[in-house]
């Protein structure tokens, strides 16, 4: 077991690990801000103490002379706490203006906070729900929100800000050293429903060759490199949905296991009827529907929820439209999410390519994902450029 010594030599036992350039500030003003009082209440429990014994009752006729005031005390008791104050502020000001103003050199990821997940978005368009930055290279982060307020807190970095609907703020920070493994935490640090308490993630702070692998990876999700082997190989759309239904969050609200969460389990979802609560007098899906009224309802699901209500539920999931808007490579993401869907825990379908075939072979099929639709390989190549390129990213910089 480890003992309170070793503990308190841990960065986590009083603060966490100083992993930015912020961090330093923060801790030195916090710092001396603990110290400051911590020795004027020292000292203040000390007097009173010696006091208490000094002055205290001796024989019950003991009286009380009579002291109106004390100017010279009073007037030390109000100057020092006052220039000590005015140092405090001078710290914490100093530190501020640092805080608030970020270097133009910096790398730009747009955060946008959703009930109940972060999302981040690259300079190379590529999405992700963890955060990726590169150590020593400076990353403004732009904050948004979709729905209601939320707050995006990195302990280790000593920075938290906001996320304010109709309003863009930000914060900055370099990343001064590698993160573990998992990364080091991030949360939402305003109550902001339900879920709050889900609403959190991690940053990875990684190398330039990680990091360019990482941002790779953000840029085409679809396709993978192992870093073992070295190959690369396109992923099933089945693998991808459920890589998307956590990355994209629809696991905060919605279970694969039969469960009720705040939206309906997407177990058995694929072809069982669907009775609708608004709006009134809708028909119910049924599961001999065909397949495609099925797509075009969970599409609609997923970019119009408000649309139709299930019974049971309320309206109570954002759009995703901005983010399976009907355009390459997006459109492909939602097919791979209803790939998933179709697939939980359902008799009525079977993916249709074994998962280990070598059709997923990237180095032996370079030019596209074997489940993309030939309407989204045309429109890819008429972009210009081979479809499994295209797909991955407007900008190749990271390839
Ligand atoms: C904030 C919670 C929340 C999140 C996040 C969320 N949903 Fe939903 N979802 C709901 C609720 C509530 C309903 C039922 C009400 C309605 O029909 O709009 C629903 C309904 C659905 C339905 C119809 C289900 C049925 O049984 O007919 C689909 C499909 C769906 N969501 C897909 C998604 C996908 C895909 C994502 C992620 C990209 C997602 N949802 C994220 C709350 C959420
Ligand atoms: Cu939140």
């Amino acid at each position: 077991m480890m003992n309170l010594w070793t503990l308190a030599q841990t960065d986590t036992f009083f603060l966490p690990p100083q992993a930015s350039n912020l961090s330093h500030d923060v801790d030195w003003a916090w710092n001396v801000v603990l110290g400051v009082t911590g020795f004027f209440f020292v000292l203040v429990v000390v007097v009173m103490l010696l006091f208490v014994l000094k002055y205290r009752r001796r024989t019950p006729n003991d009286a009380t002379p009579e002291i109106t005031h004390n100017t010279p005390l009073e007037i030390i008791w109000t100057v020092v706490p006052v220039v000590i104050l005015i140092c405090f502020f001078f710290i914490g000001f100093k530190g501020y203006l640092n805080y608030d103003t970020p270097p133009t050199n910096a790398v730009v990821v747009d955060v946008t906070g959703q009930k109940w997940r972060f999302s981040f978005q690259y300079p190379n368009g590529g999405t992700s729900d963890i955060l990726y930055v590169q150590k020593d290279v400076p990353v403004v982060l732009n904050l948004h929100s979709t729905d209601v307020l939320h707050a995006l807190y990195i302990p280790a970095f000593r920075t938290q800000r906001n996320l304010i609907p109709f309003r863009t703020t930000n914060i900055w920070f370099i990343p001064e050293e590698l993160s573990p493994k998992d990364g080091f935490p991030l949360f939402c640090t305003q109550y902001c429903g339900q879920d709050h308490s889900r609403m959190h993630s991690v940053v990875r702070v990684l190398d330039k060759k990680d990091y360019a692998d990482a941002m790779a990876q953000v840029a085409n999700p679809f396709k993978e490199k192992d870093g073992n082997t070295g190959k690369s190989r396109w992923i099933p759309y089945v693998e991808l949905g459920h890589k998307l239904y956590e990355q994209k969050g629809c696991i905060s609200c919605h279970t694969i296991d039969g469960t009720k969460g705040t939206g309906p389990t997407w177990k058995d979802l694929w072809k069982t009827d669907v009775q609708f609560a608004a709006p009134p007098g809708t028909a119910p899906l049924k599961a001999s529907d065909s397949d495609a009224n099925w797509e075009a309802y969970i599409t609609e699901s997923v970019l119009h929820p408000s649309a139709k209500i299930v019974q049971g539920f309320s309206d109570q999931m954002p759009s995703f439209e901005s983010q399976f808007s009907p355009t390459a490579p997006k459109d492909e993401e939602l097919r791979a999410i209803i790939t998933y869907i179709k697939s939980i825990g359902n008799t009525h379908y079977t993916p249709p390519i074994p998962a280990d075939s070598e059709l997923y072979d990237a180095d032996k099929h370079p030019d596209h994902h074997p489940e993309f639709t030939p309407e989204h390989v045309k429109a890819i190549e008429a972009a210009g450029g081979a479809a499994g390129n295209a797909a991955s990213a407007p900008t190749t910089q990271n390839q």
